[in-house]
């Protein structure tokens, strides 16, 4: 469970556990937002569900040349087998454009997604064809949904990739995670042969972003959970050479997950053991960094519950939107708005009596946020992938 669910998929394909937490069901204030009826309107809040009656799951939202959006992630209700990549493209209202699916007959599953005009690129991993257990993959699929292309990249070892972003130099960049160990970035050309790769050093990403002032950063962990991690951002140029890492976190595991460029340096959000006296909880790490990634000011934030922060955004309003997962009698949906350093003015849950959760955000043009992950508790069966759209405002003060 928590934030590793989709990284222990590719660890351990055939081990999907998904425990039922049997506490007492007080599900008082969690709200499954109505779906449909949204429109193009973004002056209301809705969900919409995509996806049939086996497992899909969404891990990445994007704006479309169109103003509309695309998701993706993995299907098990269609393909060629086992999960197949999964993009759904739908229009700002959440309306279903086209749904494509791509892999072969083994897991395939995407984390990362670039829109270049009509073309969609895809990464994440394949089982289905592959140097020797999982490798990193890159796809594109076309404006009818048709995939042009794919590739594979990687070792006999586990590979996969986090992100996809368009080059300095022209090609495509990967992040990848190389060899089962090591962070790890590779340059394809725009048909996605290899060009080269290179390799940062034990410890895994999540995240590659193309910088403002265009290098690479990767976010992430360096080490291992079983001897300690520590959060990692690590700068890169357009060669693949290092220009900087810095690390944060205290003593325990702690990671990255995603961040983003911010007014003034970057905005990271990850997982944080809180060292209490009791017992270690689970909460979401907020950090704010300089250009050179020297730390302005950090939090944990959470409750009695487990949390995960997995995507953040910067607001219009200067502050930071936070989206990922709580737990509480199953997983839900999790949102928590703050101000410019970090401190929360409200927060939210989504979702119903099973699995629920977050994983990406993005900000409408008329300051609204659109929120993508998956839902166990409404939809087509088992999880569905799941688009929330929310105002800048809660509808009514919420409690904690
Ligand atoms: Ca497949
Ligand atoms: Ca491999
Ligand atoms: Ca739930
Ligand atoms: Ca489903």
């Amino acid at each position: 469970m928590k934030k590793m669910t989709h990284y222990l998929r590719i660890l351990m394909p055939t081990i999907l556990l998904v425990p039922a937490l049997i506490f007492l069901s007080c599900d008082s204030e969690n709200g499954v937002i109505p779906g449909g009826g949204g429109g193009s309107d973004q002056g209301t809040e809705w969900s919409k569900t995509f996806g049939g009656p086996d497992e899909e799951e969404v891990y990445c939202l994007e704006e479309t040349a169109d103003g509309g959006y695309a998701m993706a992630g993995f299907s098990r209700s269609n393909g060629e087998g086992d999960q197949d990549v999964y993009i759904v493209k739908v229009g700002n209202g959440g309306e279903l454009g086209w749904e494509s699916f791509v892999g072969g007959a083994q897991d395939d599953a995407a984390f990362g997604l670039y829109v270049n005009g009509g073309t969609y690129l895809a990464a994440g991993y394949t089982y289905s064809d592959t140097y020797g257990s999982a490798d990193a993959w890159l796809g594109m699929v076309n404006e009818d949904a048709i995939s042009v292309w794919d590739n594979h990249y990687g070792s006999e070892y586990i590979d996969f990739a986090h992100s996809i972003v368009d080059g300095v130099s022209g090609d495509l960049i990967l992040g990848v995670n190389l060899n089962g160990d090591s962070l790890g970035i590779v340059a394809t050309n725009t048909s996605g042969t290899e060009l080269w790769k290179k390799n940062y050093g034990q410890g895994t990403a999540f995240k590659l972003i193309r910088t403002p002032d265009h290098y690479y950063m990767l976010g992430g962990y360096v080490g291992t959970p079983e001897t300690g991690t520590d959060a990692v951002l690590i700068k890169i140029d357009s060669a693949g050479d290092e220009v900087w890492r810095q690390t944060y976190g205290n003593t325990d595991n702690d990671r990255i997950d995603n961040f983003a460029p911010a007014t003034g340096g970057y905005i990271f959000t990850g997982t944080i053991f809180d060292l209490g006296p009791e017992n270690e909880m689970e909460n979401i790490f907020l950090g704010k960094v300089d250009p050179e990634g020297t730390l302005l000011w950090e939090k944990s934030l959470g409750g009695q519950q487990d949390q995960n922060g997995r995507a953040v955004i910067e607001t219009r309003d200067g502050g930071y939107l936070v989206v990922g997962m709580t737990e509480t009698t199953s997983t839900e949906g999790y949102v928590v708005k703050t101000d410019s350093s970090g401190t929360p003015e409200w927060n939210r849950t989504f979702g119903g009596d099973a699995d629920d959760g977050f994983w990406d955000v993005k900000e409408t043009l008329s300051g609204s946020y659109l929120i993508a992950g998956y839902t166990n508790s409404e939809g087509s069966g088992l999880s569905d992938a799941w688009l929330v759209h929310i105002l800048s405002e809660p509808p009514e003060p919420e409690e904690d």
